[in-house]
């Protein structure tokens, strides 16, 4: 594997042998430069430093056309095929026989954000208040990607999409405040273009017990009409400038912002996606957004510091 180590890139490791345990196989149909596919990768090497594995509960979305047809697999590991709505009280009721059972791994709802903000979110709100011993992870590439590209309650503002051809006029929903006011033991926002960040919340969240939310912003090349080259460069434009901060959440309670944001113009991440049209795109208000998302958790990460 390439070896850089310019900080926030990936450091020189030993590849993972593709073997029955690699969590998502070579060969399967997910497009080029999706970062779910990235995202997967991650996650199983983090399982695998840690020898844990895995279940995976995954509702309608691209990730589950990712396992192929019957009888072959991509994914490497036991993996159900729930209704859009019902993934997390699937995992809810296979967590807890593992539990009954003393059995060992991790049961892990891998979800869109269609199946997470919108349609699952009452599923994903009973798991959470039960406090449930699962690991939910939405992978959230702000649209119906499987379907077409409709927009969802993750599409940011401006955004096109097939149900939103002159740009979507609302904002995105602010699911981490919402998962957060449930007091979890655990939340934290995930991103591919940070890989250490990444592996370190993955290894966080396998030491806790009860409901752990991991929100991932995961670049669709095909839905955010981007060349699949720029994906890690699109999500890494998103963390700098505030659009998407890396933060952790413990217990509702305490905060704690994982990398500064070096105070990118988030004009540069609309410009290289076709989804985003100059003159759909109000530059003020997202730069105002930008700087208030960072202020209000720099506020919180100050008054409720996290002892981690
Ligand atoms: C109840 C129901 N409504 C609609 C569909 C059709 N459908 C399948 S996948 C999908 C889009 C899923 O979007 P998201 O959860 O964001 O995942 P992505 O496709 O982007 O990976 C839709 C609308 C369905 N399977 N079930
Ligand atoms: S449509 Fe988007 S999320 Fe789905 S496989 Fe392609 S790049 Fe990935
Ligand atoms: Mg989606």
């Amino acid at each position: 594997m390439t070896a850089t180590t310019a900080p926030g890139r990936l450091q020189e490791r030993p590849e993972i042998p593709c073997t029955e345990e690699c969590l998502l196989r070579p060969g399967n149909t997910n497009c080029g430069g999706c970062g779910m596919s990235v995202g997967l990768t991650m996650l199983g090497r983090a399982l695998a430093d840690a020898g844990d594995t895995c279940t995976l509960v995954i509702p309608a979305c691209c990730g589950i056309v990712t396992a192929g047809a019957f009888p072959t697999t991509s994914y490497g590991v036991p993996t159900i095929a729930t209704t859009f709505a019902s993934s997390p009280a699937v995992a809810s009721g296979v967590a807890t026989i593992r539990d009954l059972n003393a059995e060992p791994g991790q049961v892990i709802c891998w979800a869109g954000d269609g199946g997470t903000y919108d349609i699952g979110l009452a599923t994903l709100s009973a798991a959470a208040e039960r406090n449930e011993n699962i690991i939910y992870i939405c992978y959230d590439n702000e649209i119906y990607g499987n379907t077409g590209g409709q927009r969802s309650s993750a599409t940011p503002a401006g955004a096109r999409t097939t149900t939103t051809p002159w740009g979507k006029i609302q904002d995105k929903k602010d699911i981490m405040s919402i998962m957060a006011a449930h007091r979890i033991p655990y939340a934290a926002s995930l991103s591919i273009a940070h890989p250490d960040d990444f592996a370190h919340k993955i290894s966080t969240a396998l030491l806790i017990k009860g409901m752990r939310f991991l929100l991932l912003h995961s670049p669709c090349p095909t839905g955010w009409k981007a060349e699949p080259a720029d994906s890690i460069e699109l999500v890494r434009l998103a963390v700098a400038s505030s659009l998407f901060p890396l933060y952790e959440v413990f217990d509702g309670a305490t905060y704690k912002i994982n990398v500064e944001p070096d105070g990118s113009d988030p004009a540069e991440y609309f410009h290289r996606q076709g989804r985003f049209e100059a003159k759909q795109i109000d530059l003020g208000a997202a730069r105002r957004a930008c700087s208030e998302r960072m202020q209000r958790l720099r506020a919180l990460a100050e008054q409720y510091p996290s002892c981690t």
